[in-house]
């Protein structure tokens, strides 16, 4: 299966190196000759799935420019006067909540690992985050998996074990609010940390796009299997108990598909969606960041992150900066103002 080590080769490892599946990253002295050491494919394989990659993201640009013409034109059909009415000039947190205060209202909200850094959970692409080496990149992919489960496992362990009994934040606590008060259409979420369902957002109101730590199968037969073992081990992976086989968490890897109720879900819900709230994301992962394109022109839209993501790069250069509102900063302090300009601080008595 190995290729000679020539430099036509070597010009392949160039490849290998940052291959698209685990993401691996290596000097192509360090790098084997024929096949990749994490993921164990051949390079052959590897070169196909970079060319597939590259051709995947030169059609996502084309994409999303032929989407953002497309946008433009919608947006510039609208009236001068519908889009004022969208905050009615206020775009700030006070614009959101005169909007909220309207009656009939369906948030929508989508939230990234931000919401979950207070609870003391590392985010992705943070100094701490799991992006931050190569190691950790790779872990979180099928075939990185498959070549290390025991280094996924101890990965998972250190950073979100659902044995270290996290408690939800303000931010997740503030999604229950939005439920009590019947204003809430749905939580899309990419974490799978379960710190919604703890704060106590019902099942049917929540999509975990990227699955959930909460239970686990097996990597080969599929089997259940128990989630908490592989938690409460000291080192190594849990074995399946039909086939022997490594078991996995039920969370969605960087080159799986996204839950069906994902794709069953968004389409109504975005269609009805009077108000987007995101939360604590880098807005980098698709098809989750697509979900922002998909409500209607006239639903505005709130980012509150510590720093400017998607859309919200340029909100004052884009078409639709009349919907948009930027809130830099902590998602806590972001929601926790919100909350106390609606006068619903956490104990206030509800109407
Ligand atoms: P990301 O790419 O790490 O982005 C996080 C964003 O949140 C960044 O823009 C940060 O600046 C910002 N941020 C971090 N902390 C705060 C805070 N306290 N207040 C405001 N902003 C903050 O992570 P994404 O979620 O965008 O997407 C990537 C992956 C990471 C998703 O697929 C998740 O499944 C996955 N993930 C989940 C968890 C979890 O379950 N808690 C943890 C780590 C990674």
């Amino acid at each position: 299966m190995g290729l000679a080590t020539n430099e036509a080769s070597l010009g392949l490892l160039q490849v290998v190196i940052q291959h698209p599946m685990n993401g691996a990253a290596s000097t192509p002295a360090e790098a084997s000759p024929g096949w990749c050491e994490v993921c164990l494919k051949d390079m052959q394989t590897l070169v196909a799935l970079e060319e597939h990659r590259r051709g995947k993201k030169h059609l996502r640009k084309a994409v999303g420019d032929r989407k953002a013409r497309l946008i433009h034109e919608r947006v510039q059909a609208l009236s001068e006067s519908e889009r004022h009415n969208v905050l009615r000039g206020e775009r700030s947190l006070l614009g959101i909540a005169t909007r909220l205060r309207r009656g009939g209202q369906r948030v929508v909200v989508l939230l990234g690992a931000g919401v979950s850094t207070s609870a003391g959970i590392p985010d992705y692409r943070g100094g701490s985050g799991v992006y931050s080496t190569a190691a950790g990149r790779g872990a979180f992919s099928s075939g990185g998996f498959k070549a290390d489960p025991a280094a996924f496992w101890a990965l998972i362990r250190q950073t979100c074990s659902p044995l270290r009994r996290v408690e939800p934040t303000v931010t997740h606590r503030f999604l229950t609010t939005l439920h009590r008060r019947g204003l809430l259409q749905r939580v899309y979420t990419q974490n799978v940390d379960g710190l919604e369902r703890a704060a106590g957002v019902p099942d049917d109101k929540l999509v975990c796009c990227h699955g959930s730590l909460g239970s686990a199968r097996c990597s080969s037969c599929g089997a259940a299997a128990d989630a908490a073992e592989g938690f409460s081990m000291r080192a190594g992976a849990p074995c399946c108990v039909a086939c022997g086989q490594a078991v996995r968490p039920d969370i969605v890897f960087f080159d799986e598909p996204l839950p069906q109720r994902f794709h069953e879900l968004k389409g109504a819900d975005l269609a009805a969606c009077t108000l987007l709230v995101v939360a604590g994301t880098s807005l980098s992962v698709y098809p989750f960041a697509g979900l922002l394109d998909e409500c209607s022109l006239t639903t505005p839209r709130l980012l509150i992150n510590r720093e400017a993501s998607g859309p919200f790069l340029r909100p004052d250069a884009a078409a639709h900066a009349y919907r948009d509102v930027l809130w830099l900063g902590e998602c806590d302090a972001g929601v926790s103002c919100l909350a106390r300009i609606l006068g619903w601080e956490e104990g206030a008595e509800e109407e």
